[in-house]
């Protein structure tokens, strides 16, 4: 039953480094599927709207200090108080289209030296994407886009670190989108992929759950 429940949706995951234009594409392709006549929306982690998001942003502008694990937990903590409405919107139909997961979550905290498998442990049981896309985009490219603004780890070195670690993570699921190219050609490329996977979708799927 979960399966064909499933069939009408897809849920697309775009981890990156700051500043490679994800959040205006993942806008753009929102309003792409829906002119596809597709339910989609856009989310993204971290959600500040809750209690734990709030936290997890006073701690991104650096008006509060946290302990390295204890910020990790947090960010994963905002994902799993998301999770049942995750699952009940994909099981109605709606395509989501995250900006930012789990992978962000590991990638970041383990540049800042906690250790890799621990990082992944919390995200376990968090559905796992039917689409992961990384928008590629080298740190020193993404600083010459206008510089990284004040937020904590908007830095160069740390950001190289960060990639480092996606490339752990990255397996041949991932699509790769060069974030360099012209927006209007990412734009076109990130839809024809997007589109395929929700179609794909469309046949019936089951769940399944990070990291399989
Ligand atoms: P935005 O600039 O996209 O708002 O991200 N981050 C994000 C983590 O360290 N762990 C996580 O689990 C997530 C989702 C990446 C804000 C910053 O938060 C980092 C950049």
């Amino acid at each position: 039953a979960l399966a064909v429940q499933r069939s009408l949706n897809s849920q697309l995951k775009f981890p990156c480094l700051d500043r490679c234009g994800k959040t205006s594409q993942c806008s753009r392709l929102v309003s792409y599927l829906e002119g596809q006549g597709q339910s989609a929306e856009l989310w993204r982690f971290p959600d500040r709207s809750t209690s734990v998001g709030q936290m997890i942003s006073s701690y991104l502008s650096n008006t509060s200090q946290l302990d390295d694990h204890t910020i990790h937990l947090l960010f994963s903590a905002n994902r799993w108080e998301k999770r049942s409405l995750m699952e009940t919107k994909l099981k109605t139909g709606t395509s989501l289209i995250v900006d930012r997961y789990s992978y962000s979550g590991v990638a970041f905290s383990s540049a800042k030296g906690l250790d890799f498998e621990w990082c992944k442990a919390p995200e376990t049981g968090l559905l796992d994407p039917d689409l992961v896309v990384f928008l590629d985009i080298s740190p020193e490219k993404a600083a010459e886009r206008g510089g990284y603004g004040g937020e904590r780890y908007e830095q160069i070195e740390f950001q190289r670190k960060v990639a480092k670690n996606y490339e752990v993570l990255r397996d041949a699921s991932w699509k790769v989108v060069d974030a360099c190219q012209p927006i209007e050609d990412v734009e076109k490329q990130l839809q024809e992929i997007v589109l395929d996977c929700v179609m794909s979708c469309q046949k019936g799927k089951p769940f399944s759950h990070l990291w399989s």
